[in-house]
């Protein structure tokens, strides 16, 4: 049987700084277990864009299956999630950021701001859901069905 193994990253400036505790990263982490992913680590990193990338390239290299993050992915001057993530992946997978973005768009009008990404790099798939556990809860309801076997392509 395969194993399906995730890894979370939340990208706040705050959060890394130990200023704000992190409630989305621990959300995204309990939801991908529920589907069945053993979540090996969850990491808060600030918005800085060589480190999100760096970190990003530590969990591809641990060979997990997933690399979710969580925020980052808006409009504020240090909201660089995306371009991290594009230095990142080697194909881009528009579909799975454009139906985030266009269903939970029904809930919020707010879901058009987030510029979030997937995309894939060599066997690991890489989703970015925004920084509010609402927007994960949201977001996360969209791609569930899909991202199992979605992995499953890339292997
Ligand atoms: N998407 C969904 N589905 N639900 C939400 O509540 N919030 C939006 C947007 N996407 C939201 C959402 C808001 S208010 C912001 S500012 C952006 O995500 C960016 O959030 P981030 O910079 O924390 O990633
Ligand atoms: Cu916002």
């Amino acid at each position: 049987m395969t194993t399906y193994r995730a890894a979370v990253v939340t990208v706040s400036d705050s959060s890394a700084a130990g200023r704000r505790q992190d409630t989305s990263g621990p959300l995204l982490a309990g939801l991908l277990s529920e589907l069945g992913f053993v979540v090996i680590a969850t990491t808060t990193v600030p918005d800085e864009r060589t480190q999100i990338a760096d970190l990003l390239r530590q969990h591809v290299t641990a060979g997990v299956s997933m690399v979710a993050t969580t925020g980052g992915t808006g409009l504020g001057p240090r909201d660089v999630t995306p371009e991290a993530t594009r230095d990142v992946i080697e194909r881009e997978i528009p579909g799975i950021a454009e139906a985030m973005r266009a269903e939970t768009l029904r809930k919020t009008p707010f879901a058009m701001t987030s510029r979030q990404v997937a995309g894939s790099v060599g066997r690991t798939l890489i989703v970015n859901f925004p920084g509010s556990t609402k927007a994960v809860e949201e977001c996360f309801a969209v791609v569930r069905p899909v991202l199992k076997h979605v992995v499953d392509l890339l292997m």
